[in-house]
């Protein structure tokens, strides 16, 4: 398993650079990702949040967690509408809070193998793939919030880290 990178961590600050080669490391991070996110459970980890910082990132929100996605160097070609979700995120441990995003997006990325798809999204995976993609810019959910909300977040979160040290 993975270590998952926490919030205030500024590691969550960097940005992702494009991947170019798809060889063995990257089809055994991709495996290693998925076993972090299915484990932790989550919807999705951008590879942001386990220090990787290549624009990669896997999703799958099934219900019977069957339906794997890969996603790399993805670009968003269209937003359409907005939709609220309550958001949880894998690097900010125990904190949900409501953020508006597009309802439908389409996507260009390239998959495991460098083969590039083009699909739409709506509902959950539309949520899901624009939370992970604003980790690869070093973004998180809690940044949609109020400053004060923030700092609370970041406070509950360091005391919880001070507690487990
Ligand atoms: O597991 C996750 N659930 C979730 C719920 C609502 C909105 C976004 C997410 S993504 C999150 C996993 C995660 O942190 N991915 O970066
Ligand atoms: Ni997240």
């Amino acid at each position: 398993m993975l270590d998952i990178l926490e919030f205030p961590d500024p590691r969550l600050r960097t940005k992702a650079k494009p991947v170019g080669v798809f060889d063995q490391a990257l089809q055994d991070l991709i495996d290693a990702m998925f076993a972090t996110m299915y484990a932790a459970p989550g919807i999705g980890l951008a590879a942001t949040q386990v220090n990787v910082h290549k624009q990669l990132l896997v999703a799958d929100v099934s219900e019977e967690k069957n339906q794997p996605l890969v996603l790399i160097n993805p670009k968003i070609l269209s937003r359409e509408g907005s939709q609220v979700y309550q958001e949880g995120c894998l690097s900010v441990p125990g904190i949900f809070a409501d953020v508006e995003r597009a309802d439908r997006i389409v996507v260009e990325a390239l998959d495991r193998h460098g083969q590039p798809l083009a699909f739409a999204a709506d509902g959950l995976q539309a949520v899901c793939i624009q939370h992970e993609m604003d980790h690869l810019i070093g973004k998180l959910f809690v940044d949609y919030l109020s400053p004060l909300k923030r700092e609370l977040v970041r406070k509950k979160l360091e005391k919880a880290h001070r507690a487990s040290a």
